[in-house]
């Protein structure tokens, strides 16, 4: 059975996503980047790309039947969002979980692709979280191109996308590649806070901030607190300098508006950056249910939270970080340990810690702590 072509891109816009392409089920070339990365260490402790390696280069290994992905764009391009106190949060992380308001999306496209004659159980369904090379798969659909950033852009809508996609045993016509290119520019590789694009198309995720913000659980590496700056969760830097951005249509100084679900979550406004970081498990369940941000984890927020106060370096947060230096969870004790000797060094509260610290990583990063003086 086939479903033409017009009738699957006009139920992917009414299903609310700006681009939809149609192109292979496979990855092509790109599983091949995927290996050199993934045997080159660049995935860091991201375990599930290493554990899914053959699912993710070779999709008919689990989808026998796949003919063409049907590649999905929502465009979400914002305005910066900043958390009172000074922190700053990824434009695609502001609002609701985009995973479930994306696949809720992608689920009701693939339902009515079922109404029309599609059996069901044939069509599989991917958002981020999936083993599927996203990029690949969007780029050969010609939902844009592969950028020196690592990112697909849109000549039309810019870099700002977030993807997902339909594999299905539909005969599409593959789409034209989109046109358009990066040619001379290499501002994200420049502005890249911690140089992890270490060349055009490679990322290091090690380094990246939105990796040790996001997905990298316990000690944020020492050498990389400083360039987090002001980043809690995720970053946007290799986007905002891109000059595409000028086609973004989305945010509030554009008059499009996001969709409510992925606006500006209450949490963000409930809480201050010091707030996140004395963070308890109950207000974690209450308010940041459902919320992005949940990926890192309450452990993972309440770090990144102690290591952009330190790199504020403003001394009205040091009693709250002194708090945190008596948190029964290390982790927590050592970065606040880092934060305050960013802002005092001689800070008493540390001296007083490292007398009764047991744990031998966070008494090393009092020491460390004391020796700035
Ligand atoms: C792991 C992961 C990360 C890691 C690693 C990122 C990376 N660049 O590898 C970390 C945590 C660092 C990360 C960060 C971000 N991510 Co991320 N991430 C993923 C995830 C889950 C897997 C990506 C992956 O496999 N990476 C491994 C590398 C090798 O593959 P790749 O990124 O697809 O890169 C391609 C190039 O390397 C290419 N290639 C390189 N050279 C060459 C040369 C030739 C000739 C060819 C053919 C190909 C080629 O081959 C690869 C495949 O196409 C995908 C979702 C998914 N299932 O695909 C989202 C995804 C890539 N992330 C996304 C986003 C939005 C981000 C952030 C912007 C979030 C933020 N603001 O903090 C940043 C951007 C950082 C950056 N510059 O890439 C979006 C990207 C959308 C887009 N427009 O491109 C995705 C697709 C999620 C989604 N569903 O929308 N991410
Ligand atoms: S997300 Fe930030 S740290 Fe990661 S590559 Fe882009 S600019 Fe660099
Ligand atoms: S900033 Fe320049 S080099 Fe980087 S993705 Fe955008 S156009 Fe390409």
């Amino acid at each position: 059975m086939n479903i033409k072509a017009s009738i699957v891109r006009e139920l992917a816009e009414a299903a609310g996503f700006d681009l939809v392409g149609f192109g292979p089920a496979d990855p092509g070339d790109h599983a091949q980047h995927f290996e050199n990365w993934l045997q080159s260490g660049r995935a860091g402790e991201m375990s599930y790309l290493h554990k899914n390696r053959e699912r993710i280069t070779k999709p008919h290994s689990w989808a026998p039947d796949v003919r063409s992905s049907i590649s999905l764009a929502f465009e979400y391009g914002s305005s910066e969002t900043r958390i009172e106190g000074g922190a700053k949060v990824a434009r695609y992380a502001v609002g609701r979980d985009y995973h479930r308001v994306l696949g809720k999306r992608t689920r009701w496209l693939r339902e009515k692709l079922e109404a029309e004659g599609l059996s069901k159980g044939e069509v599989k369904v991917g958002t981020d979280a999936v083993p599927i090379l996203e990029r690949a798969l969007a780029t050969q659909a010609g939902i844009g191109f592969l950028a020196k950033s690592s990112g697909i852009i849109s000549p039309e809508k810019g870099p700002y996308l977030l993807l997902s996609e339909l594999l299905t045993p539909l005969e599409l016509p593959i789409d034209l590649p989109a046109p358009g290119s990066c040619g001379s520019c290499t501002r994200c590789l420049d502005a890249c806070p911690t140089e992890a694009i270490t060349a055009p198309f490679q990322v290091d995720a090690r380094k990246c901030i939105s990796y040790t913000t996001i997905e990298l659980r316990g000690s944020i590496p020492k050498e990389l607190r400083a360039l987090q700056g002001e980043w809690l969760f995720g970053c946007d830097v290799c986007l905002e300098v891109c000059p595409f951005t000028s086609k973004s249509s989305r945010g509030s100084d554009k008059g499009n508006q996001l969709p409510p679900e992925l606006q500006r979550h209450s949490a963000l406004d409930d809480f201050t950056l010091v707030g996140i970081l004395g963070l308890s498990a109950a207000d974690y369940e209450e308010h940041w249910t459902g919320t992005a941000m949940r990926r890192a984890t309450r452990q993972g927020l309440r770090r990144n939270a102690a290591v952009v106060l330190g790199n504020l370096g403003d001394e009205a947060h040091l009693p709250a970080l002194c708090r945190t230096l008596e948190d029964p969870d290390p982790i927590l004790r050592e970065h606040a340990a880092w934060a305050i000797a960013c802002i005092d060094p001689s800070c008493k509260a540390l001296d007083d810690r490292l007398g009764r610290e047991e744990n031998p990583t966070v008494r090393s990063a009092i020491q460390d702590a004391v020796a700035e003086r």
